[in-house]
């Protein structure tokens, strides 16, 4: 069921503690943990707790954990103090755009010049 615990999925075993992450910020509905191959000085993922297979099925079915995502990810870009330089918050979505771990994530970039558009 939407929403769910999915056994065979990466992140959902990042939740449950089943994976290692490094854990940078957690709250009811999310955890934010470190990139395992970061492409910036800063590379935070932001995740829902529960499962949707992309930001915008999770936005469909629980805007307000949506929301969260977002409001997470901005206070992740202030803990890492990238706020003042800027970052990018980038929701890749479907595999033709680079998805490759369909647990909905949200990447937190920055401490580095970002270039426009990417690749
Ligand atoms: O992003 C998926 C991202 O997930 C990609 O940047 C690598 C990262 N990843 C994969 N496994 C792990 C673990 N175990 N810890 C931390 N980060 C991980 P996508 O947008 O789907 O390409």
């Amino acid at each position: 069921m939407a929403g769910e615990p999915q056994s065979d999925c990466l992140f959902c075993k990042v939740v449950t503690g089943e994976i290692p992450a490094t854990i940078v910020r957690e709250s009811d509905t999310t955890v934010a943990f470190r990139d395992i191959n970061p492409q910036a000085p800063t590379h935070v993922l932001v995740i829902p707790k529960a499962h949707y297979r992309d930001a915008a099925a999770l936005a469909a079915a629980e805007p307000g954990i949506a929301a969260d995502v977002l409001r997470e990810s901005g206070l992740v870009a202030a803990d890492e103090k990238i706020t003042d330089t800027g970052y990018r918050i980038v929701l890749n979505t479907g595999s033709g755009a680079g998805q490759t771990v369909f647990h909905a994530h949200a990447h937190v970039l920055g401490g580095r010049g970002l270039q426009w558009p990417p690749g």
